[in-house]
């Protein structure tokens, strides 16, 4: 236990877990430690959610963490929360913010620190957060996140500490943590490369903040892999030909410049799509670091990756975590106020490779709602990225649902990206490059190569019948919805969709 708890005081702090969630009130704001399920408190939440089940008595707490959190956290506090930023992706706690019980607040990713800073959102009580283990002057080491620990530990009166023995020590020195500043006192960020170290190796803390520690020996939930299929395959070779192409027009040179890619099948497909490319050197400056990475490290094919969480499958993790040594000096990871960080996303001149859940004519992205209401997961790091990038890029598949919505739709349901920031879209039909195009060159663009065939002619109807009326962006705005209003009445965007004579389970 001394290589984890350095100072001999620390020892004195050890508690169980129900002692730490008897310390956790109702009304408090948490500040969890955690993303994409790396590095989250994995004992606590759930003692703190059987005590208040035990109780009997109202118990709300806000619960903030760095994105995405185990079902640990998001599932078993779900009934406990009253405000959860800045994101999910767990269908429990979906259908609890779906039904208004839960105030999610969807922020982007890297400004959760600022919000906090600026008073935007009630201050942190107490910090609940994994560690690797703490040093003689009570700093923090984190384990396979950056999230947004440091913000929280700063913030917050007390710090609830959840050493994990399970988490190798080899992961020590992995983390840079760079404190961006106060407003008025902020500095340029010194990192001009991918591999640049400006910060500290753990989070000055202190030994008094730290009020209890709890030993816990369960490794972070791993992710399913999502296998590519023929659709993400084929969108995966759209976009590396698509790049190939801007090296021949010699926008990008061979070596290109730092990538970046949300989680899910598609990036995975691309990324295997790099495996057996001609690609090399690659840099990564991202905030989730896929099992695919790992391969490419193991191929050659990356030179550094810049991270913000390691998100593994559990076989990766076991062959990760047990030589780390072998991938330490090919990768950091950073806070996501540094990993999403819009100054250094735009001086790198990042590749960002993200998801859409529809796109419409014009290229004004949805990432976030289900038909206009229902949050899917949130915004996460890709308004981040996009806004910022040298080369914007949204992958989707044209179609949903069998073929009964297309993702490409005549006016988006809801707004996350605008057509301002939105530069290359790219389907399993093809590749739309819309930049230096008119609203109206881009409707084309996109229907001709990016809608799926089915659903071109009912674009292309709209489109015309929206030109005829004028305008620098066309549209019928008494119709701009009617394709979700169609899916909701007859469960099929499709022009003479009926209702189902029954009920869809
Ligand atoms: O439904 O789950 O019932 O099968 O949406 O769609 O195609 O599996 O794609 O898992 O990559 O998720 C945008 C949600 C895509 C994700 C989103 C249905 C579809 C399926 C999922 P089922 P796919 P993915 C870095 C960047 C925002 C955050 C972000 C996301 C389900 O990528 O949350 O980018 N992005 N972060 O059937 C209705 C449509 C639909 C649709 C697909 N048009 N209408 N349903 N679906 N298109 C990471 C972080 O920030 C941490």
């Amino acid at each position: 236990l001394s290589s984890r708890i350095r100072h001999a005081s620390l020892l004195e702090k050890i508690v169980t877990k129900e002692t730490a969630a008897s310390w956790i009130k109702d009304g408090m704001t948490i500040g969890f430690s955690g993303f994409t399920s790396s590095g989250d408190a994995k004992e606590i939440p759930v003692a703190i959610a059987e005590r208040a089940r035990a109780a009997g008595k109202p118990f709300k707490i806000n619960v903030y963490t760095g994105a995405s959190v185990a079902p640990t956290i998001d599932s078993v506090l779900a009934d406990y929360m009253n405000i959860r930023l800045p994101f999910q992706s767990d269908k429990d706690l979906r259908k609890s913010i779906n039904k208004g019980n839960v105030n999610y607040i969807d922020q982007h990713l890297s400004e959760t620190g600022d919000a906090l800073l600026t008073g935007a959102i009630p201050s942190v009580d107490i910090a609940v957060v994994e560690a690797l283990a703490i040093t003689e002057d009570g700093s923090i080491i984190p384990t396979t996140s950056g999230g947004n620990t440091h913000n929280y530990i700063k913030n917050a009166k007390e710090v609830i500490v959840e050493l994990n023995l399970a988490q190798p020590l080899s992961l020590e020195g992995v983390h840079d943590i760079y404190e961006i500043g106060a407003f008025g006192e902020r500095k340029p960020i010194p990192l001009q490369a991918v591999d640049d170290r400006v910060g500290r190796t753990s989070i000055p803390t202190g030994l008094d903040k730290i009020k209890g520690i709890v030993i816990t020996e369960q490794l972070d939930d791993p992710k399913t892999l999502v296998e590519p299929d023929e659709e993400t395959n084929t969108i995966a070779r759209h976009l590396l030909n698509f790049l190939r192409d801007e090296i021949k027009a010699g926008r990008l040179s061979e070596k290109l410049p730092p990538l970046q890619s949300g989680v899910g099948s598609v990036a995975n497909a691309v990324f295997h799509g790099f495996l057996h490319s001609e690609f090399h050197d690659l840099e990564l400056y991202s905030e989730v670091l896929q099992d695919s990475v790992f391969d490419l490290i193991d191929a050659g094919k990356i030179r550094f990756a810049s991270g913000g969480a390691l998100t593994l499958s559990k076989e990766k993790m076991d062959v990760v975590l047990n030589h780390f040594e072998n991938y330490r000096d090919k990768m950091m990871l950073r806070p996501q106020d540094m990993s999403n960080n819009p100054e250094i996303i735009r001086r790198l001149g990042l590749i960002t490779i993200n998801t859409a859940i529809e796109v419409d004519i014009y290229g004004n992205v949805n990432s976030t709602h289900i038909m206009g209401n229902k949050m899917m997961n949130g915004i996460g790091g890709s308004g981040d990225f996009t806004r910022n990038a040298r080369l914007s890029i949204f992958v989707t598949k044209s179609i949903a649902k069998n073929g009964d919505i297309s993702s490409i739709v005549p006016f988006i349901s809801h707004v996350d990206h605008t057509e301002h920031d939105v530069m290359v879209v790219v389907t399993e039909q093809g590749v739309a490059d819309l930049r230096g195009l008119t609203p109206r060159q881009r409707a084309i663009k996109l229907i001709e190569n990016c809608a799926h065939p089915s659903y071109r002619e009912q674009l292309y109807a709209y489109f015309n019948e929206a030109s005829q009326r004028g305008g620098q962006t066309p549209h019928i705005l008494e119709k701009a919805f009617a394709w979700h209003v169609r899916f909701n009445q007859t469960g099929s965007m499709r022009e003479g969709s009926t209702p189902p004579l029954v009920e869809k389970e």
